[in-house]
This record gives C-alpha cells, structure tokens and sequence, in this order.
C-alpha cells in the first residue's frame, strides 16, 4: 500500500506553477547567461528558479533535501529528496522557443514516488503519484494503443556532446526510415508526459541526467508507458533512456544494422 503524498503532491504543485509563473513573466527578458557549453546554457534564471522552488519546499518540508540541476540542499542520503531541474528546456527558454517546463519529483528511501511537470506556456500540470492515475489539469491520461512503428511519432535526442555523434547520428536515420515523424523537442520532461497523454510514442537519448526524468517517469508509468534508464558506469545519475507507450516494438526497431568495413 503506497503511503499518502497527497500534501506532497500539493507542495509540489504549488512550487512548480510559482516556478512557472516567474519564468513565464520573464520570458521574454534579457537573459543572464553564466556558462556557454558546445551544445547547451546555464542561465541565472535556472539558479534563481531552483532557489524559489527550494524556498516554497522547504517551507513546508524543512527537514526533506533537494537535488537539483543547480546544486544540492541538505544531505543526500536523507531519507526524503525532492528532484529539481527548475528548467528543463534551458536552450528553447534561453531562445524564445516556447517549449519548456518545470520538473519536481520526491524520492523517499531510494524510490521516486511522484512527479509533477509544469509547462507555464500551455498551462498543462502533469502529475502522479506511484499507484495512482496520471493526471493532466486533473484529468486521467494515458499513453496512445499505437504498436505499429510506421504510425508512430518518435524523439530521437542526441548529440555529439554525449561523444557518440556519429553513431547517434546513424540511430537517428536509422529510426527516421521506419516511423512517421521523429520529433525533437528539447525537454526530456514534456517528451516523456507527451507519451503519456498519447501525443508522442516514444523517447530515445543518449544522455540525460536524473532530474530531466525522475518526476516524468512517474507520470509516464502511471499512464502506463514504459522506461529503461542505463545510467554511465562513471556518472550514476547521468545515462541513457528508452521511453515508449509500451506496445511499440521499439527494441527491435532500435537493433541497427552492422556498418559496412
Ligand atoms: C535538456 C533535456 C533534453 C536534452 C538537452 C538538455 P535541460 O535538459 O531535457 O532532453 O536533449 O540536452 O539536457 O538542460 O534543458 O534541463
């Protein structure tokens, strides 16, 4: 029997649409940018963001810790750890592209037991609660019938900074020639909650880190999709993920063929 996280959920809720609200209202700002990587940003509206969403959790739960894309509160191996990646599509906000979210989800001995993802844009709250239903705005979800991969609509992320360019690069064509559409949207969050509400059927990435996910995984298998994480033997919190509605045949359709010498 799962305990209840209801107030929990609600806490979480009520940080990620704080969250939201403050980024929407500075979307279309100057924005600050405090390290320039090859392939991503780092702004200080994601610092100023996880430090408001860390200010409204740890009003109401001081002794939980917090785990975020912009540093750690508290200590690690608490028994209760809230998630944080206080913009997961950092590019797409830094760039006016309206694609993006706030992703909050709490671990309790080891085991992520809810998410919630905002998108302030659309005004769309994904939730769950392990056991639960998927939610979006308070209604049920779940993730499309679809088990052909020529109907399907697939993201295929990857980059060269994950050092496998030229093998992403061939994953990518190689997924492309058997599905519909292959689409890439910069947040692993909302691709992940698009699966669960049916409007995507699958997620392929390289390389992600635990917070892009952690919240929509829950949201995802409670809609009743699937995920495989294969964290890298050097960054345990960082590594590669398959998301699907469950019914494609994805793993056969991700076998590639072997390159000619
Ligand atoms: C992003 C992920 C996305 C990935 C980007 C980036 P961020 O997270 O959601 O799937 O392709 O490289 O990691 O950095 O915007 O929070």
């Amino acid at each position: 029997m799962t305990p209840d996280y209801s107030s929990q959920l609600r806490a979480a809720v009520a940080a990620a649409r704080t969250a939201g609200e403050f980024l929407r209202a500075r979307f279309a700002d100057v924005k600050q940018v405090n390290a320039e990587m090859p392939h991503d940003l780092k702004l200080q509206l994601d610092r100023d963001t996880q430090q408001l969403i860390a200010r409204c959790l740890l009003a109401e739960y001081p002794d939980y810790a917090i785990l975020g894309e912009e540093g750690e509160t508290g200590s690690m191996s608490a028994e209760a750890l809230w998630i944080v990646d206080p913009i997961d599509g950092t590019v797409n906000y830094f760039y006016g592209i309206p694609i993006f979210c706030v992703s909050i989800a709490l671990q309790v001995k080891d085991r992520v037991v809810l998410g919630c993802v905002y998108d302030p844009m659309q005004d769309e709250c994904f939730t769950a609660v392990v056991g639960g239903a998927a939610l979006l705005n308070g209604r049920a979800i779940r993730v499309s019938a679809r088990q052909r991969m020529a109907e399907a609509v697939v993201f295929v992320g990857h980059g060269s900074h994950d050092g496998s360019g030229a093998e992403g690069v061939r994953r990518f064509a190689h997924i492309s020639s058997q599905v519909r559409k292959v689409r890439i949207l910069g947040s692993a969050a909302l691709t992940l909650c698009y699966i669960a509400t049916g409007r995507f059927d699958a997620y392929i990435e390289n390389r992600i880190n635990l917070w892009d996910f952690a919240a929509a995984r829950v949201i995802l298998e409670c809609a009743g999709g699937k995920l495989e994480f294969t964290p890298e033997v050097a960054h345990a919190r960082q590594g590669s993920v398959i998301a699907w509605n469950g019914q494609l045949p994805i793993h056969a359709a991700l076998e590639m063929p072997t390159p000619q010498a």
